[in-house]
């Protein structure tokens, strides 16, 4: 028996079949005791800490067990796309040139992007469609719970949609444009309809190159196909249509996504929340929403406000229900609701280990299946609630719009029923919780302006900030947990570039202290002063993972106002830890809309000569914006203020 295991059975006193620690596969388990090297956050050191002592592996001692990771598949070279195959080829070396088909290092590496990109696409178009139908059950009357909550949005919407709102109950109108955006996802119109919030000469590009989107699922059905064996076998034709699907995400699914979640669940507008572990409450009932979906995590922040819930969690000795949030359902109730953030996407297996939770309510994206295992070690129930999205040793009630509220209340209930079965000795809540502004919609931002964007212009104009830039995306065990974007994003601000943030990025900003009116103390004198005027941080929360939407409509914005398009503007991404196949859609449109992203994590292309030139130089003369990948923080923020100068010249701006 290794010592992981002696040391697990000596602490555990809640074995359970599926264990982690009896499992033989964690026979190598590393016990590690460098926790300050795995991240910078103290909540995680000191929780990996106790998951140590309590015997608890975590994704960094998978990840470690995982070396070393396959040469071929990180590099793009290894095919199992049929079973001829699976193939894997050594295109410089003397191995196989070629799989079983034929195709080379530029058509499989182009192929297994592209196939990423649609996985990406699909995810955040397909929970836009539950959105869509929430909409349209609202409208009918068939989800009690929901409603609008945004009402001139959804006629601002409908109108862009080419509804005549006149007339129309706020029912109707529900209904009509629900209706109106389920057509975005087939192919009846020819293109997505938030294509036309981009600048004409943007527009005119697509259209140019063929990458218009043409229907939400189309693309990412077209990529499938197209990946087939035997179908497009030109690198530079499928990453082209890899584009046009990950612009039917950006323009369509993200964006639609967003959209609805600010009409039923209102648009954000600033306020403060708190992030971190500290969140937690030692005396409360503690539960955590996990997951994407905002349409599970509002009915359960419904459900927790319920005075005859509080009643029973006081009748089991809490003092109340304390709800949290983690990853972008988390972002998404922050945004909103001011409701606490737990954690990212690398706490989540942590937030367990304190001990402290009762349940952990999921929905989709994001979820680790090992979650179910490190619960067996602790008291916490975990809840899976799509029908799309089930997980190991975890209890499934079933949300939809009809039942949504039932279904809420009896997760709350069944959770506080829990909180007695809370072992107090193995509690540890170890960080205090950290100030964090958020709720950075587009309205919201042009509100803080004044109504306009003219006075980010002005400011941009006149140097006192440089540039934009927005920072998002994942944690990723191959890159110190926070460092990337914390240090890039201090980089940033200190250079005068207001910093956008969303998904996990944003929780790694706010848990230090980036996201508060007083971090201005850590930006150049230009932007210090601007924050200062607006009382507003440096490093700005605008939501979720889909709410990348949001920093594409601001650029479409600053472009159409100042009559150029996006690629000539001082605008840059970044993805410094990403690790989903989200984030390589997001990426991409980013990219294509004609924002160079700078990526933390190498892509799985550097097998093909030709994918990475392309990805890395011959895009810029397509698309005006490429792609770099630099994991040093220090050394991205590099990158991206030179990228940012140059632009400013172009304007003729001062550097
Ligand atoms: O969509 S940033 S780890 S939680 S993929 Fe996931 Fe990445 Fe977090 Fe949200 Ni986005
Ligand atoms: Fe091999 Fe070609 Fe089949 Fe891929 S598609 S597994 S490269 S034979």
């Amino acid at each position: 028996m290794n010592i992981s295991v002696v040391i697990h059975e000596l602490v555990c006193d809640n074995h359970q079949p599926g264990c982690s620690l009896l499992d033989v596969r964690h026979e190598e388990a590393a016990i590690m005791d460098q926790y300050q090297e795995f991240s910078i956050a103290a909540d995680a050191q000191s929780m990996l800490k106790k998951a140590h002592d309590d015997g608890v592996v975590t994704a960094w001692d998978r990840a470690r067990m995982q070396q070393p990771q396959c040469q071929f598949c990180k590099s793009g070279l290894s095919c199992r796309v049929c079973a001829m195959g699976p193939c894997r080829i050594d295109p410089h070396g003397k191995g196989a040139h070629y799989g079983v088909c034929g195709a080379d290092a530029d058509i499989i590496a182009a192929r297994n992007l592209s196939r990423m990109v649609a996985a990406g696409s699909a995810s955040h178009s397909d929970h836009a469609r539950d959105l869509v139908e929430v909409l349209y059950s609202v409208g009918k009357g068939k989800a009690p719970g929901y409603e609008i909550k945004d009402l001139e949005k959804l006629k601002r919407v409908a109108t862009e949609y080419g509804i005549a709102i006149n007339g129309l109950s706020d029912k109707e109108l529900a209904v009509k444009l629900a209706e109106s955006m389920m057509e975005d996802f087939g192919m009846k119109k020819g293109r997505v309809t938030f294509v036309g919030r981009a600048p004409k000469q943007r527009i005119e590009l697509w259209e140019k190159l063929n990458v218009v989107p043409r229907g939400i699922d189309r693309e990412t059905t077209e990529t499938m196909h197209r990946t087939h064996m035997g179908v497009d076998n030109d690198y530079v034709s499928l990453l082209l249509h890899a584009v046009r699907n990950s612009l039917s995400d950006g323009y369509g699914g993200s964006m639609i996504g967003t959209e609805l979640s600010d009409i039923l669940f209102g648009t954000p507008k600033p306020g403060l929340s708190t992030v971190n572990l500290g969140v937690l409450k030692e005396d409360h009932v503690n539960i955590l929403v996990h997951g994407h979906n905002p349409v599970v995590s509002e009915m359960i922040g419904l459900a927790v406000e319920d005075g005859e819930m509080i009643k029973l969690a006081q009748s089991k000795g809490a003092k109340g229900i304390n709800l949290a949030g983690l990853c972008c359902t988390g972002s998404e109730l922050m945004m909103r609701k001011k409701i606490p953030m737990a954690g990212n996407h690398l706490m989540t297996e942590l937030t367990i280990v304190t001990g402290a939770v009762e349940s952990i309510i999921v929905d989709y994206q994001c979820v680790m299946p090992a979650l179910g295992q490190v619960a067996q070690c602790y008291h916490t129930k975990l809840y899976s609630t799509s029908n799309k999205a089930k997980f190991p040793f975890m209890e499934h009630v079933e949300f939809n719009p009809e039942n949504a509220k039932e279904q809420a209340f009896k997760m709350v209930h069944a959770s506080i029923e829990n909180y007695v079965r809370r072992n107090k000795d193995r509690v540890s809540i170890p960080v205090s919780p950290v100030k964090s502004m958020t709720g950075f919609s587009v309205e919201s931002i042009v509100g803080a302006l004044g109504g306009s964007l003219a006075p980010l212009i002005d400011a941009i104009k006149a140097g006192k900030i440089k540039g934009a830039v927005g920072v998002v995306g994942c944690n990723n065990p191959k890159i110190r947990q926070d460092y990337g974007h914390v240090g890039l994003i201090k980089r940033l601000i200190a250079n005068d570039i207001l910093v956008l943030t969303t998904g996990c990025a944003n929780v790694a900003a706010g848990k230090a202290g980036l996201q508060v009116p007083e971090a201005k103390n850590l930006a150049g004198p230009g932007l210090k002063e601007i924050c200062g005027l607006l009382n507003i941080p440096p490093s700005l929360h605008v939501g979720s993972c889909v709410d990348n939407s949001r920093i594409v409509v601001i650029a479409c914005a600053l472009a159409n106002a100042l009559g150029v398009d996006i690629d000539k503007l001082p605008l840059a991404g970044a993805a410094p830890e990403w690790y989903s196949e989200k984030a390589v859609a997001i990426a991409f449109y980013v990219m294509a809309s004609g924002i160079y992203t700078v990526l933390g994590v190498m892509p799985p292309v550097g097998g093909s000569t030709n994918v990475t030139k392309l990805a890395t130089s011959g895009l810029k003369d397509v698309f005006g914006a490429s792609f770099a990948v630099e994991a040093n923080p220090d050394r991205a923020a590099d990158l991206i203020i030179a990228h940012i100068t140059e632009k400013r010249k172009g304007l003729g701006l001062s550097a």
